[in-house]
């Protein structure tokens, strides 16, 4: 090891969104240099680029928040349950003003490839402003929806109309005034924006492939018992959200669908539905997310409901799902989604009765009828949790890229960490509860244990981490045990790849709950980095 070198920065982040951001912060406090790097002009992540009419988060604005820093949490205050996009915008760029993070940070500049320089023990990372950095530490914090799916329909780039994608909106907005549109895509982003699309265009049409369970947001303050608990004792309610299910406190209970009689569900699930929360509308059985004839019974409540909004029986049932279990894909949370489709300007084309054909100069054709629109809106989201890590060329030890390691399926221990990349990091990697928790509270537990993780290889004067194949081996029987005893893997959703041609069909995140995930990373670091080969000047240490 003699050759080892001394890198330019201890660390290097890509990406300054909730992740990038925080971990900028905690690397700093904990003594270390980085650098960031972030292909946007700013701040934001996720929510720089999102900017469709109706973009908001779906995890209250009481929980989807930094819990790091109680001072951070008194100075800001949040407007309403769900934060819009431009709020939740305006707050990471306060997060970024507050700790001063801009200055570690260079705007509009990507990562085109990262190498493990074995001999000299670093990454070197090369940006497409034609830099190259030398680091001990590579973290890709480039989030999990990021990188938009290919619209793979023939004829995509024939239309001579307006084009636009929700995850791309142009930053001064869009006006549909009198326009004709067609949005394609009826997941979250579809539902959130066909609404608001409706109230401007003078004809919308809406394609739908496969119909999604949506419950109403019930937007305005925050819920009150949220705000009371939050209040009366911040510390704790943050610990309970830290040892929850979903990252978000709540009931958890052991009332099985099937047993529980008609008077006590019925009650339960009017009680969700009001309560306008994934968190809750997931959790009204113990048994929704395992066994199919409970799962039925929140499903068939919520087709119920949508009968009793749309007037057209041909129309709701076709917005009715059937093809998926209940929470299989993620269920959306909308204002006014469903009502949307009485209006005399608004319809739906159901694609599974009438596929597009192809998308031609001024419209759209269907096996049954052509369509002539002004703009189309591609709302057909994302190549979910490894598009971004995968769209870089990061190449480990001898030049094997994670494209190479991955081409089966991403591998992972603990969703943090990769055999044969020595010292990279992913937060919320596959592999990780991230999609399937409040995201606020997954990252913060990623980032304090990476940055937990190089400060202990610095106290024992440690140069490298590497998770054993072992230990990786055992994490992904363990993330598809895990998927195994649900019923998500009989879902063509993102969480299985079944939404990218070709993509890997694996249960890409972890789904044995924030709480047990925490429990295992805890273990991991108390035992003294289990399953992890660490090295340094003095040799080597595997537990
Ligand atoms: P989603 O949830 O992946 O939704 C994409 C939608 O677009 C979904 O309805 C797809 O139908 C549809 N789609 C995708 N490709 C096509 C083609 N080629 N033709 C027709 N329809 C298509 O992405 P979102 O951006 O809405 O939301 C992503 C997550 O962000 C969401 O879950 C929240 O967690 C936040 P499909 O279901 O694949 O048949």
């Amino acid at each position: 090891r003699n050759a080892r070198q001394e890198p330019q920065v201890d660390v290097v982040v890509v990406g300054a969104g909730f992740a990038g951001l925080m971990l900028l912060h905690r690397l700093r406090e904990a003594g270390f240099s980085a650098r960031g790097f972030e292909q946007a002009s700013d701040v934001g992540g996720t929510w720089y680029w999102n900017r469709y009419p109706g973009a908001r988060c779906d995890i209250p604005t009481t929980d989807y928040t930094f819990g790091f820093d109680p001072e951070l949490e008194r100075e800001w205050t949040w407007s309403e349950k769900y934060a819009t996009q431009p709020e939740i915008l305006r707050y990471l760029q306060f997060v970024a003003d507050r700790y001063d993070l801009r200055r570690d940070i260079t705007f509009d500049t990507r990562v085109d490839r990262a190498e493990w320089d074995d001999a000299a023990q670093l990454w070197r990372v090369h940006t497409s402003g034609g830099e190259t950095v030398t680091c001990r530490s590579y973290v890709m914090a480039t989030g999990c929806l990021s990188v938009p799916k290919e619209p793979e329909i023939e004829g995509a780039g024939r239309f001579r109309g307006d084009v636009h994608l929700t995850s791309r909106w142009p930053h001064e907005g869009v006006d549909f005034t009198g326009k004709r549109v067609a949005v394609i895509g009826t997941g979250s982003s579809g539902i959130q924006s066909i609404p608001l699309i409706a109230q401007q265009a003078a004809e919308l049409t809406v394609f739908q492939r496969t119909p999604n369970f949506s419950i109403p947001a019930h937007n305005g303050p925050a819920p009150a018992a949220r705000v009371d608990q939050l209040r009366a004792d911040r510390d704790a309610y943050r610990e309970s959200a830290r040892w929850s299910r979903m990252g978000v406190p709540g009931e958890a209970t052991e009332l099985k669908g099937v047993t529980t009689p008609e008077d006590v569900r019925r009650q339960r699930l009017e009680s969700a539905w009001e309560a306008g929360e994934l968190q809750v509308i997931t959790s009204v059985f113990a048994d929704q997310g395992t066994d199919p004839a409970s799962n039925e019974i929140v499903a068939e409540f919520i087709r119920e409901k949508i009968r009793a909004v749309v007037t057209d029986p041909e129309t709701a049932e076709a917005l009715s799902p059937r093809d998926h279990y209940f929470g299989t894909k993620r269920p959306c949370l909308d204002t006014g989604y469903f009502a949307t489709f009485n209006l005399p300007h608004v319809r739906l084309v159901d694609l599974r009765k009438t596929p597009i054909t192809t998308i031609t100069e001024s419209g759209i054709d269907t096996a049954g009828e052509s369509f002539e629109v002004d703009a189309i809106v591609y709302a057909t989201g994302f190549d979910a949790m490894t598009g971004a890590l995968v769209g870089v060329d990061v190449a480990g030890r001898e030049g094997v890229s994670l494209q190479e390691k991955w081409a089966d399926g991403p591998s992972t221990y603990l969703g943090l960490m990769t055999a044969g990349f020595p010292n990279f990091f992913a937060i919320t990697g596959p592999g990780s509860p991230s999609v399937l928790s409040n995201m606020a509270v997954s990252i913060e537990q990623h980032v304090d244990w990476v940055a937990g993780c190089l400060a202990d290889l610095r106290a024992r004067g440690m140069t490298t981490i590497e998770p054993t194949a072992l230990a990786e081996e055992g994490w992904n029987r363990h993330v598809a045990d895990c998927a195994a005893i649900t019923l998500h893997p009989t879902a063509n959703s993102w969480y299985m790849g079944a939404n990218v041609p070709g993509k890997p069909r694996v249960f890409y995140p972890y789904i044995g709950g924030v709480d047990g995930y925490r429990a295992a990373a805890d273990e991991v670091r108390e035992r003294n980095y289990l399953g992890f080969r660490l090295t340094g000047p003095d040799g080597e240490q595997c537990t």
